[in-house]
């Protein structure tokens, strides 16, 4: 397999020269018919294009409880307890980031704070097809529960109006999902955002999917909250000559097999390692059931870059602001610091990312395309609302009076300056003490 090698100005033209990330147009205009249908026309719209794109219409919308019962019987007992496990970590990776209404108060007269409020209610799109992963419905469900979300939906498309896939039913139930739709694509968005008779619409849509459903997450934006666009799998390594080519080669094949689309790179200061993990690559490949994925992903954006120092390597690293980081290095936690842009970041020779992607405890969603030098991976902030609330007594106005009053003024809001003046010209207010 011939992965490219890029000399460290290659790598930055290739990969590091900014290029404007545009949707298609025609996929958007698809997107903006089905959702106008939708908005216009509710849950009929909705089975006319699950007829079209998905075959038969299902018996029933929503996934039933016994259909729920029946899933538990179809899955084996140590794979559902290995979901189990992956929640429970998830739960106490994800709990520690809640945080709660605070105080901001500076004396008794002025009194200021914020209030935290979950969104109340949120929709989880899961795509259908071969990138059904019950451990990305574990990853946005679960800190939307700690959030204190009332309600979340599932929402994922039923071939032929037939069951949807039982691990996700166990990974809904396992995460708190109280109902699940058997609707999929552009539809379900266009369900989940401005409702229908059968689906409630709701305050937020998180989850994954295809082009058209990335278009119409974009398009819905406004009308309610999205997650993020997430653009195809990424992960950077830096390893030094102390790294083992094995597993190095192993993490890039493991994030290469996601899509064709996905991009592995690894950056080092030992050609001899990159020589050795390129062999491995070869021999690893022989003997993956997704290999000509791998092999293409690898082929047509993979990278390998020697650079001269570990400085260098995170120069780039920062520039390119992968979505997953992998430092195989001698003493690799001492080089935490170094990071300055990553969406997450794996230290040392036995955290392969994959035990990140299922089940470790922090989030598997996580910025793409350079989007980690502005934006976090889902946690459970996502999911939380922070309102800031006010007091002022009559004595603390009067004293921000003249300042406000200036400002006022120079933006040329006289009603804005007088707000404050009328509530300190007569006496009368004084006696009224709140
Ligand atoms: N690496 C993906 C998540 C995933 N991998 C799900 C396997 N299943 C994006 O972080
Ligand atoms: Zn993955």
């Amino acid at each position: 397999m011939n992965i490219p090698k890029y000399t460290k100005t290659d790598f930055e033209t290739m990969f590091l020269t900014k290029k404007a990330k545009k949707m298609e147009i025609k996929t958007l205009q698809v997107a903006q018919q089905v959702i106008d249908d939708v908005r216009q026309n509710g849950q009929q719209a909705v089975e006319k294009y699950v007829k079209q794109f998905d075959g038969q219409v299902p018996e029933s919308w929503i996934v039933t409880d016994e259909e729920r019962q029946q899933a538990r019987e179809t899955v084996s007992d140590d794979l559902i307890q290995a979901l189990e496990k992956a929640a429970q970590n998830i739960r106490s990776f994800h709990s520690k980031q809640l945080q709660h209404s605070r105080l901001m108060t500076t004396s008794e007269e002025v009194i200021a704070g914020q209030l935290f409020r979950p969104i109340e209610k949120v929709g989880l799109y899961v795509p259908g097809g071969t990138a059904t992963y019950p451990s990305t419905v574990l990853m946005n469900a679960i800190p939307a529960m700690i959030a204190g979300v009332k309600e979340i939906v599932m929402t994922t498309p039923a071939k032929n109006g037939g069951s949807i896939s039982p691990i996700l039913c166990i990974a809904a139930d396992i995460a708190g999902v109280q109902t699940i739709y058997k609707v999929g694509g552009i539809q379900a968005i266009a369900a989940l955002a401005y409702g229908t008779e059968i689906i409630t619409p709701v305050n937020k849509i998180v989850g994954p999917g295809n082009a058209y459903v990335a278009a119409a997450k974009k398009l819905v934006y406004g009308d309610v909250g999205i997650d993020m666009i997430a653009g195809p799998s990424e992960v950077a390594i830096i390893a030094d000559e102390t790294a083992h080519p094995k597993y190095v080669a192993a993490d890039l094949i493991a994030q290469a097999e996601h899509d064709t689309q996905a991009r592995a790179i690894l950056l080092s200061t030992s050609n001899a390692l990159i020589e050795a993990v390129q062999q491995e690559i070869d021999h690893q490949c022989t003997v993956l059931p997704r290999k000509d994925i791998a092999a293409q992903s690898l082929e047509e954006q993979g990278a390998l870059v020697q650079v001269d120092s570990i400085e260098e390597a995170f120069s780039l690293v920062n520039q390119l602001a992968p979505e997953h980081l992998e430092i195989q290095c001698k003493e690799p936690l001492t080089l935490l610091g170094k990071v300055q842009n990553a969406g997450s970041v794996f230290l040392g020779s036995y955290t392969p990312e994959p035990i990140g992607d299922y089940f470790a405890g922090p989030n598997h969603v996580l910025p793409t395309q350079g989007n980690a030098k502005y934006s976090s991976g889902l946690s459970v902030d996502d999911f939380i609302k922070k309102t800031s609330f006010l007091y002022y007594s009559q004595n603390a106005l009067r004293e921000a009076a003249p300042y406000v009053d200036q400002i006022a003024k120079e933006e040329h809001l006289e009603g804005h300056a007088r707000a404050v003046s009328v509530r300190l010209q007569d006496n009368d207010s004084c006696s009224k003490t709140s």
